[in-house]
């Protein structure tokens, strides 16, 4: 189960050292990458030729990792602002100096009641020693409010877990061995570029490839056929699919029987749902339902690559349960290149307790802030339910100014006077713009790291290539230096980060042979999971059966079934707002990009000069508007500016902008989540960016 990576020469004979690191980057793929240094200089980033989906190649961006680590505008020096919030204003100040007034402002708040605190962060990095573990130490210990870390995948995360029991799923490998493989909700090719390899292994194989999404994105035009629905429909497409897999008894009786639970249920409520119906809420013809479902139905290794595209609208986590119901109705599970994909990440046995200490709450238990409101938040006076006013902000690893919903609202609360904001980074952010203080954090190659992926079943290490640049520090050194001003003695600020990543490693069958010394050694090594885990039964479920039917819902009295939900904001519900607003958004990631990472460099920013916005002919036509036109998008929430690109990849009625821009370096100051609400999808929390309307005109 885990090859062992053959050993790389770690210093050639001209003197260059070859060092093994990971991708830190929020992306399933979690590359193993081999860094040249030279001199203490890296002087190349490549994809490990040996790490099987790697398979040698990192993206474009991160082949660019060496002009975003030493960029010229790094943050090399803590800064304290030193005019008025916004103004642009810092002096460079000593850590020492830094690091007391922070501790000092923290304990102060800390003493009337430390819920006022928050940290706010992500996946800027993916690593969990610099991610959630001597930051969760200091914020368990001081008692700040938790942070529900929701901005991604909360709604497919929370679907997925009630019906196979976690984020569990296909082995990303043997996608190349699948017969029939669905992209469901998922541009492949800019977001999961090495699923995509597999995808094209198998379609050299014999396979189908099959998209399902509104917009036709470069991994739609290269599958075998398409399904470009309405946004927020999946749910009901899935229902279209069930229906015809009874009706013409394309499933696997014996799997039904021994491993899932409420079949019955759902077979009654799939004999509802005619071609027809799931067609006329999704947009689609009959006949397109039909045959998917007959490709599906008579495919015994059909694989389905379900993203998290789909789950960012109201109706997503439960658009997730009724396309995880599929893979068990066919019993594709038995075979390894059957079944589903959603994210690995369950499968990785991971010590969060000992990394994050929840036992230094001390029996308190703080409120939570959910991070895909923090706009509203920010912005709430105190008081009732909400408890305290948030006084102080400590951002890492996320730049809420630009990613969050309903961005003006965002940038209103981080504008707060009254509002203590410290922000670690690597660069001057929208966000780091607007703080109080701003730490400089170290890259990927100036930092040790173990990394666990979402998209295959690798733990990957990330040795540290060069010393920290300038003044930087990792951020486990900045929460430790932080405790140590804050006074806390307790043993486990002390530990360093070699510590801190073998305390990642659970002790746990799934991670034998695999200690943190051996994949330092190493790169990198397999999980031991069954290739086909699911082929038994046995999902981590309370039942240890795939769930059809939820039990907590059928206990509480309501419908235990997947639903469909349709978006917060379309013509179905919301007819006026549709009718001042006719187009429906979606904002997914752009190529070159990585949420608003590497927007700032040049690069990459070149091939993508300014914000675009795909438009159908017939509403561009409708409204005067011509191809490279620029164009105003605006609701009531907001606005911003875009250069119109007339196509027929999207539907009509439907509007895609692509990727998350540095406010400052968009054409005027705004960004695609000044239009975006904060309301939350059906299950888990999460924001709901493509169920959003708007309307468009020429830029005046
Ligand atoms: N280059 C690049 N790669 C990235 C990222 C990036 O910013 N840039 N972001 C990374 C991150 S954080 C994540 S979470 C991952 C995951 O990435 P995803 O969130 O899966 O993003 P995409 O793969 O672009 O897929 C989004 C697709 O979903 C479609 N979509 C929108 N609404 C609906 C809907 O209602 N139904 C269906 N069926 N489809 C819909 C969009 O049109 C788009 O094609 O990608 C990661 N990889
Ligand atoms: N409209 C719309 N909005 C979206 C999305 C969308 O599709 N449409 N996608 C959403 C999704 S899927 C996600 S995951 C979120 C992503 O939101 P974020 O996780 O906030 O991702 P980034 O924008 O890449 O910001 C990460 C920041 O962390 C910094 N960073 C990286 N490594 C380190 C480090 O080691 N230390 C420190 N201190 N800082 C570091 C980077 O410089 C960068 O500025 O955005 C969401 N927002
Ligand atoms: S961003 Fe994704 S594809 Fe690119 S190098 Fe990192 S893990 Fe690999
Ligand atoms: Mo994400």
């Amino acid at each position: 189960m885990n090859p062992a990576a053959p050993a790389q020469p770690r210093v050639d004979a001209g003197g260059t050292r070859l060092v093994r690191a990971a991708c830190p980057h929020d992306c399933p793929d979690t590359c193993a990458m081999l860094v040249s240094v030279r001199d203490g200089v890296a002087v190349q980033v490549r994809g490990d030729p040996a790490h099987p989906t790697t398979a040698g190649v990192l993206c474009t961006k991160v082949s660019r990792y060496l002009e975003r680590t030493y960029h010229p505008q790094r943050v090399l020096q803590p800064l304290r602002r030193s005019g008025p919030k916004g103004s642009g204003a810092y002096e460079a100040v000593s850590w020492d100096a830094a690091l007391d007034d922070i501790a000092s402002r923290l304990r102060a708040l800390a003493q009337v009641d430390p819920q006022a605190i928050v940290p706010y962060s992500y996946a800027g990095t993916m690593g969990l020693v610099q991610g959630e573990a001597m930051a969760a130490r200091l914020f368990h210990r001081l008692g700040a409010s938790r942070l529900d870390r929701t901005i991604c995948a909360s709604a497919g995360a929370e679907g997925l877990r009630q019906v196979l029991g976690g984020l569990v799923g296909m082995d990303v490998e043997q996608f190349a061995h699948s017969r029939l493989i669905v992209i469901w909700g998922s541009n492949s090719i800019t977001s999961n570029l090495h699923f995509w390899s597999l995808a094209q292994k198998a379609r050299r194989a014999g396979a189908t490839l099959v998209c399902i999404d509104p917009w036709r994105n470069d991994t739609a035009r290269r599958c075998h056929l398409h399904l470009q629905l309405r946004p927020g429909t999946d749910a009901a497409l899935a229902w279209g699919l069930m229906g015809e897999l009874v009706r013409n008894d394309w499933l696997d009786h014996d799997y039904i029987r021994d491993h899932t639970l409420g079949f019955e249920t759902l077979r009654e409520r799939a004999l509802q749902w005619t071609p027809e119906r799931a067609a006329q809420v999704c947009g689609l013809q009959a006949q397109q339902v039909r045959e998917l479902a007959a490709l599906f139905g008579r495919t015994r290794a059909a694989a389905i690559r379900v993203n998290y595209g789909l789950q960012r609208v109201r109706g997503g986590g439960n658009a997730v349960r009724a396309i995880a119901c599929l893979p068990a109705l066919t019993g594709a599970w038995r075979e390894p290149a059957g079944g589903l994909l959603l994210s690995s990440s369950g499968h990785f046995a991971v010590a969060r307790d000992a990394l994050e200490r929840p036992d230094l709450l001390a029996g308190r238990s703080p409120r939570i802030i959910n991070m895909s409101t923090i706009g509203d938040a920010l912005l709430h006076p105190g008081g009732g339910d909400f408890g305290p006013r948030i006084d102080a902000l400590v951002v890492y690893n996320s730049n809420p100014a630009v990613v969050a919903p309903e961005s003006g609202k965002v940038l209103r609360g981080l504008r707060r006077d009254d509002l203590f904001t410290v922000v670690l980074e690597h660069f001057r952010t929208d966000t780091a713009d607007l703080a109080d203080y701003i730490l400089p954090a170290t890259t990927q190659l100036e930092h040790l790291d173990l990394l666990k992926a979402y998209g295959h079943r690798y733990w990957v290490a990330n040795e540290p290539a060069i010393a920290p640049l300038g003044q930087a520090r990792p951020n486990s050194q900045i929460f430790r230096d932080l405790a140590a001003r804050l006074g806390y003695a307790d043993a486990c600020f002390g530990d360093t980060d070699e510590e801190l990543a073998a305390q990642a490693l659970a002790d746990d069958p799934r991670n034998a042979g695999l200690d943190f010394a051996t994949l330092r050694r190493q790169g990198w090594g397999k999980l031991a999971v069954p290739d086909a885990p699911f082929a038994h039964g046995a999902f981590p479920t309370p039942s240890g059966r795939c769930q059809f039917v939820y039990p907590p819902d059928a206990q509480a009295g309501r419908d235990p079934l997947p639903q469909v939900i349709l978006p917060y904001e379309c013509a179905h519900t919301q007819p006026e707002l549709a009718a001042r607003y006719p187009l429906a958004l979606l904002s997914p990631p752009a190529r070159h990009f990585l949420n608003s990472s590497f927007v700032n460099v040049e690069s990459l920013r070149r091939h993508d000069a300014e914000p675009r916005l795909l438009l159908h002919p017939r509403d561009a036509a409708a409204r005067a508007l011509v191809q490279g036109q620029r164009v105003r998008l605006f609701n009531d929430r907001g606005e911003m500016l875009a250069r119109c690109e007339v196509t027929d990849d999207t539907r009509e009625g439907q509007v895609v902008s692509l990727g998350l821009w540095w406010r400052k370096l968009a054409p005027d100051g705004r960004g695609v989540n000044d239009l975006t609400h904060q309301r939350l999808t059906d299950l888990g929390a999460g924001p709901c960016f493509h169920d959003c309307l708007v309307q468009v005109e020429p830029a005046s």
